[in-house]
């Protein structure tokens, strides 16, 4: 069920929230207040914009993206499930999955005492029901709930991932932190899986690694600040930047992008991939914030 944006109107009202009719068309949450600013699409319930006050944007976002049914906006935090990056058994699938190319329904909205805006999607797909809780403070907090519906036949396995693009100052002068000790599948060198290099991540050309056994934080230091990703339940981290050639072959990336974003992505893929029962449910959490 499509909510009209007149319906929204009528039925969330939150101190700090608003409606606004988005790029392509497309409905979005905008929150303002003293604490941050931020935005999320009822599309793919895409966020697309958090900047705590006194801040820059912590989120990257194409200006390619594109803003439209059926397909996936680039930029911000995209929801991969359920299954992450392309369906072995079926090529023409899309890519990570159906939840960001869904239109979500918004089924609570509600301002904290704190200022804290709170906001609640729901969406169903095949056998799950997805309830997706993003709370907007001095913090972005993510909550990604999975549960498979009673009527399944039988145990479903699915893949998610927050697949989080962040805004930096420029790759080439930053470093992930907290990945030292795990190893990685390099997917630029064959899907190889690599020992753990010990070192932090620093950037000097395509980087698309999943590293396994991570459930600890990471860490983007930037030269004029520092990002902390706390998660729970997850427990791989995908850390991705394009370079040069895959950007310049990515009609909704532009071609210097690259030199401004990077993604750690919380997430649950591979041998992580989660199984549910029939009536079982998931949570996945990843908190962001600026030190
Ligand atoms: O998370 C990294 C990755 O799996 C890369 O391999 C790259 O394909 C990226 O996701 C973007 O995928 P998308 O389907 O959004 O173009």
């Amino acid at each position: 069920m499509t909510q009209t944006f007149d319906s929204l109107v009528s039925q969330f009202r939150a101190p700090g929230l608003r409606f606004e009719v988005g790029r392509g068309g497309l409905t979005k949450i905008v929150i303002k207040n003293e604490i941050c600013q931020g935005e999320i699409y009822l599309h793919g319930a895409h966020v697309t914009h958090f900047q705590p006050s006194g801040q820059p944007p912590v989120l990257w976002m194409s200006e390619k993206s594109l803003f439209e049914e059926g397909k996936p906006i680039r930029g911000g935090i995209p929801i991969c499930f359920p299954w992450f990056g392309p369906l072995a058994s079926d090529p023409n699938a899309p890519g990570h999955g159906y939840a960001r190319l869904n239109e979500w329904e918004l089924t609570t909205a509600k301002t904290e005492s704190s200022g804290e805006v709170t906001v609640t999607l729901e969406t169903n797909i095949d056998s799950f029901h997805l309830t997706y809780q993003v709370c907007f403070g001095k913090t972005l907090a993510l909550s990604l709930t999975v549960s498979l519906h009673e009527s399944s036949k039988g145990e479903v396995p699915f893949e998610e991932a927050l697949h989080t693009y962040f805004a930096v100052s420029d790759i080439l002068r930053i470093s992930v932190e907290g990945l030292e000790g795990v190893g990685y599948i390099d997917k630029v060198d064959g899907a190889k899986i690599k020992e753990a290099s010990g070192q932090l991540i620093r950037f000097t050309g395509e980087c698309d690694r999943v590293y396994l056994d991570s459930d600890t934080d990471c860490v983007l230091r930037d030269t004029d600040r520092s990002i902390r990703v706390r998660k729970a339940n997850s427990h791989a981290t995908v850390v991705w930047n394009p370079w040069v050639e895959k950007s310049a072959r990515m009609a909704d990336f532009g071609d210097d992008e690259w030199r401004h974003m990077v993604c750690v992505e919380t997430a649950n893929v591979g041998k992580h991939s989660i199984t549910l029962a029939p009536g079982e449910s998931h949570t996945l959490t990843a908190r962001i914030e600026v030190e």
